[in-house]
């Protein structure tokens, strides 16, 4: 016989109420205002425990599933271009004509997550032992559903997919996702309507961006207004992935809602007034704001009866995927960040003191700390940058690179250069070039090959100290992640920039895998009725290794250049206007 759930969960801003018993806890960090609310008994049945993680990232749906030691057991993924051919993406999104919009379908995601539980199904994972499930969902990313989409998700039949079901719900066929940069107009607006960009970083957490969901929404709001009108909700790639389990509309975490423009970061509220600068009734489309160890829901009977997941199963607050790498990398104290040197460069790390900038970086909430905040800085010149520097003047070798790189001393003998490959964001250079400066701050014509190899990366890790450090972020550890954290030689530099200890572990899928450990965190969090220090989670986690420690004579050399480096920086920038 199959039982049916009360389903249909709208929770409320401080926490979840709904046709379910979930524990609750409202006794966050010594506020003792209890909410009783009955416990249920979780049976994940007799061989333990099990929590899934999903990703749903720009390329692919992943899944990773761990027991509640924290140990992954099963890791897959769909592949969006490959296993979904018929939706026509490159790398999961379609790249419009006019070089700035960038889409991906919306239906494309259900259908991944039918065949992603598909795959699970057929490799026998007992599904039925999953106590809880959290996502992570590519930043930014918009999803509308039309009017009457709450009741199709609510009644969603076990015999039918998804792809079925949902093909008529979305009012915008195709999501804008983070890679779309079209809406400068509605940034300029809401900068303006909100008092500058300072202002409205202090406010957001970000002065505004084009890809943050606000100013996508605007921009909808304005060129379709039609669609928008009949648009019931616009969720966030994480929290719509959440609706289709909880069978609802599921509340948006504080950490993913602050890639909005929309929430007040400090009260970690929705704004009135940044609303107002975005579209008609936008408080009837958006569902509450949740901490993200928050249940919210229990899954819905689709998934029960189609795969045979325990109608027990809760779900937890989906959230971004940065703030998802961030629970994957344990950095739960503050000061605790991740560097990703990737094809673009990222540092991300916990703090308590953010300084929101119009000038640079992102402030989030905190995924796993509800009291504290995240900060997340990208530079668009990452690997692409250091390899064209390899190209050009270490015969595309990393060998001949590094030996280079030890012919000159730490400080370069006071060269400093800024390499623009691409157009950069952090600080906002528009013109491409290097721009190479002399120990008496004029510019230099060029370099020797070794005095090149080494100014990029200095250049690259004092702009990365310069920049978090303007937003409140001051590394404590370093965990090294991406491609290019494999050169000692490139975290020797970062060691002695920051004067810190540079770690690395051998995690990938971090989005998936922070998403499963988030699920088994909130999980001991509701069944302990109170929030637990997520150390109690993360202490389960690989340890990372020490790479490089920092010199302190080289760390002191840096730290005398880097007001120097901020105002050459400085003279790039203002060069470019
Ligand atoms: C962060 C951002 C990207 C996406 C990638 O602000 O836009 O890192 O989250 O999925």
């Amino acid at each position: 016989m199959i039982l049916r759930q009360t389903q249909s969960v709208i929770p409320s801003e401080e926490g979840i109420q709904n046709g379910f018993d979930l524990t609750l806890d409202s006794r966050l960090h010594g506020n003792d205002k209890a909410k009783t609310i009955k416990q249920r008994h979780y049976e994940g049945g007799k061989h333990g425990k099990l929590f899934l993680g999903l990703d749903l990232s720009t390329q692919a749906l992943k899944g990773i599933i761990i027991d509640s030691a924290g140990r992954v057991r099963f890791e897959t993924a769909v592949n969006f271009d490959h296993d979904l051919p018929e939706f026509k993406t490159k790398g999961g999104v379609h790249q419009h004509a006019d070089g700035l919009t960038v889409t991906s379908p919306s239906l494309m995601w259900v259908a991944a997550l039918d065949l992603l539980l598909e795959r699970l199904q057929s490799r026998k994972i007992p599904l039925e032992r999953i106590a809880a499930i959290s996502g992570s969902g590519q930043q930014h990313g918009s999803v509308y559903l039309k009017r009457g989409t709450a009741a199709v998700l609510n009644a969603l039949d076990p015999e039918k997919s998804l792809r079925t079901q949902l093909a008529k719900s979305f009012s915008v066929a195709n999501s804008p996702v983070w890679m779309d940069s079209s809406t400068t107009k509605e940034c300029r607006r809401r900068d303006a309507f909100l008092g500058g960009p300072k202002a409205a970083a202090r406010l957001t957490g970000s002065r505004s961006y084009e890809r943050f969901t606000g100013n996508q929404i605007a921009k909808i709001a304005e060129k379709f207004p039609k669609k928008y009108a009949a648009t019931e909700q616009i969720a966030l790639v994480s929290s719509f992935l959440a609706s289709v389990f909880i069978g609802g509309y599921a509340p948006i975490d504080t950490a993913d809602g602050a890639g909005m423009n929309l929430m007040n970061i400090f009260t970690k509220r929705w704004d009135r007034r940044a609303f107002d600068c975005t579209g008609k009734k936008l408080s009837e489309k958006l569902a509450p704001l949740v901490a993200a160890h928050k249940p919210v829901g229990r899954i819905s009977r689709y998934f029960t009866v189609r795969y045979g997941f325990s109608p027990a199963a809760v779900i937890i607050a989906f959230s971004g995927d940065n703030p998802n790498s961030l629970a994957a990398f344990g950095l739960d104290r503050p000061g605790a960040a991740a560097i990703s040197l990737g094809t673009s460069d990222t540092i991300f790390g916990a703090l308590i003191h953010p300084k929101p900038s119009a000038a640079e970086g992102h402030i989030f909430g905190n995924p796993i700390d509800p009291r504290g905040y995240m900060a997340l800085v990208c530079w668009k010149n990452g690997s692409l940058t250091r390899e064209f520097v390899r190209n050009s003047f270490a015969r595309g070798s990393w060998p001949v690179f590094n030996r280079l790189l030890n012919k000159t001393p730490p400080g370069n003998n006071g060269l400093l250069g800024f390499y623009f490959k691409e157009p950069e964001i952090t600080p906002p250079v528009f013109k491409t070039g290097i721009y190479l400066f002399n120990r008496h701050n004029k510019p230099a014509a060029n370099a020797a090959p070794e005095q090149n190899v080494r100014a990029v990366l200095e250049s690259q890790f004092l702009s990365m100290r310069l920049h978090c450090g303007n937003i409140g972020l001051r590394p404590q550890t370093i965990l090294a992640t991406g491609g290019a954290s494999v050169n000692p030689s490139i975290l020797r530099i970062m060691a002695d920039v920051f004067g810190r200890n540079v770690y690395t572990i051998k995690q990938q899928n971090s989005a998936a895998l922070g998403a499963a450990l988030r699920a088994l965190h909130g999980w001991k969090c509701l069944n302990a009725r109170r929030f637990i220090p997520f150390r109690e989670v993360s202490a389960l986690l690989e340890k990372p290794k020490l790479k490089a420690r920092p010199n302190p004579r080289n760390h002191r050399l840096y730290t005398a250049i880097l007001p120097r480096f901020s105002k050459l920086e400085n003279i790039v920038v203002n060069r470019q206007i």
